[in-house]
């Protein structure tokens, strides 16, 4: 008999890219969704079991990290060796318009399921892994490792941070084996909509099919260290394979601006980026035909903004013998052809 994980944020990006990687390696995978009223399950389509289906590996549950009864029934019924906590309102600026939500999703919601398995009496038996996040560094000096001091510039970044200490707080207490992977950011076609490297790459390709007129984006000079989400859900299961219970920075150790994101990725529809103006007067423009392709709107400016985060994830590399693969052009181009393929097809 295979193990058995539990995903939170299962129908996320990374759930999954998770979901997929577990399944593969013989594990019978459970996932927590959300009721909503609209189709929220699209990423995981294509690993959906027909709950008649005997012998099914993959099942979905409903439920809401912000209900501690749901979350205990749920780790009762399914009794999972591994429980990753990937869900969490996500979004950085949106968590300034949300903080209380946020607090009570990605903080409080943690810690309902380390309590869950402490009521249940799973301390030995379940591991759990955090989804923390590099953006608990905020200011911090690059490049940021696990032992760099954490400086958090947003909700979405506090609540992040109470997560991860008590993390640290139930596996010294009641010796939990409960990891944290500090992650830095994890891109690929799947990406959120509204985060900016896919922001840019549905618009280069609607803008290539005539169906966008230009790009509307917040601080170009922010400064991330992308990686693929593919690589980082291997990191996220080698953390919980680990001989002891720590935290792990995971990152690919390059910076890049999200100015140079957008020049690349219009590079592949053949259009070179000249930047003419400053702060918000600045566009980018064509520059074989002076077409106006992307205007800088202050509505997408954060009240604190991270400038710079760049990982050093030497510790992974030397005890999970994990590193990324996938390089900065390759994910750029691996999105901008997926949506491009999205535009073309009209789905
Ligand atoms: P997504 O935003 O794509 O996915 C978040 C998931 O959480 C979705 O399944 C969402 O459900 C679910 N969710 C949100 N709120 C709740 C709630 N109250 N109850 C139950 N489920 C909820 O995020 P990613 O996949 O990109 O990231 C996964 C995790 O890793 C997150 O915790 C994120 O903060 C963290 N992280 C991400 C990084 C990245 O670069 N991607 C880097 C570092 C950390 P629904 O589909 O219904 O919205
Ligand atoms: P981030 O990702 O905040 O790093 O959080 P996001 O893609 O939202 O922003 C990255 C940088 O781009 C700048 N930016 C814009 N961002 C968005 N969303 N929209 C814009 O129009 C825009 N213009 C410029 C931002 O200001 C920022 O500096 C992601 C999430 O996945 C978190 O859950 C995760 O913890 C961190 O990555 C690591």
């Amino acid at each position: 008999m295979g193990k058995t994980a539990l995903i939170t944020g299962v129908t996320g990006q990374d759930g999954a890219y998770l979901a997929e990687l577990l399944l593969d390696k013989g594990y019978n995978v459970h996932g927590i969704r959300r009721r909503s009223s609209s189709f929220n399950t699209g990423r995981v389509e294509h690993i959906y079991q027909d709950l008649h289906e005997e012998n099914r590996t993959f099942t979905m549950h409903y439920g809401d990290m912000v209900d501690a009864t749901n979350l205990i029934r749920i780790i009762k019924d399914t009794q999972p060796d591994e429980i990753y906590n990937l869900a969490a309102q996500s979004h950085v600026h949106v968590s300034f318009e949300t903080p209380e939500y946020t607090a009570n999703a990605d903080a409080l919601g943690t810690l309902r399921l380390l309590e869950a398995i402490r009521i249940l009496g799973l301390e030995k038996t379940t591991k759990f892994y955090q989804a923390s996040t590099s953006e608990l560094y905020g200011d911090a000096q690059a490049p940021q490792s696990e032992g760099t001091p954490f400086q958090p510039r947003s909700p979405y970044a506090a609540a992040k941070l109470y997560a991860y200490w008590i993390v640290r707080n139930y596996r010294e207490a009641y010796g939990i084996f409960a990891s944290n992977g500090i992650l830095f950011n994890h891109e690929s076609p799947i990406r959120g909509e509204t985060f900016v490297t896919r922001k840019i790459t549905r618009a280069v390709a609607a803008i290539k099919f005539g169906k966008q007129d230009k790009l509307y984006l917040g601080n170009l000079d922010a400064k991330r260290d992308w990686g693929h989400a593919r690589d980082y859900v291997e990191g996220m299961w080698r953390i919980l394979h680990y001989k002891k219970p720590d935290d792990f920075v995971l990152a690919t150790g390059e910076a890049h601006s999200v100015r140079e994101f957008v020049e690349l990725a219009f590079r592949h529809i053949n259009f070179e980026i000249e930047w003419v103006g400053k702060g918000v007067d600045e566009k980018g423009l064509d520059s074989a035909s002076g077409r106006c392709l992307v205007e800088v709107d202050p509505r997408y400016f954060r009240p604190t903004e991270v400038d710079f985060l760049l990982g050093d994830c030497s510790k992974a590399k030397a005890e999970l013998g994990w590193s990324a693969t996938t390089c900065f052009e390759d994910l750029v181009k691996e999105m901008v052809e997926s949506d491009l393929k999205i535009v073309c097809s009209g789905e």
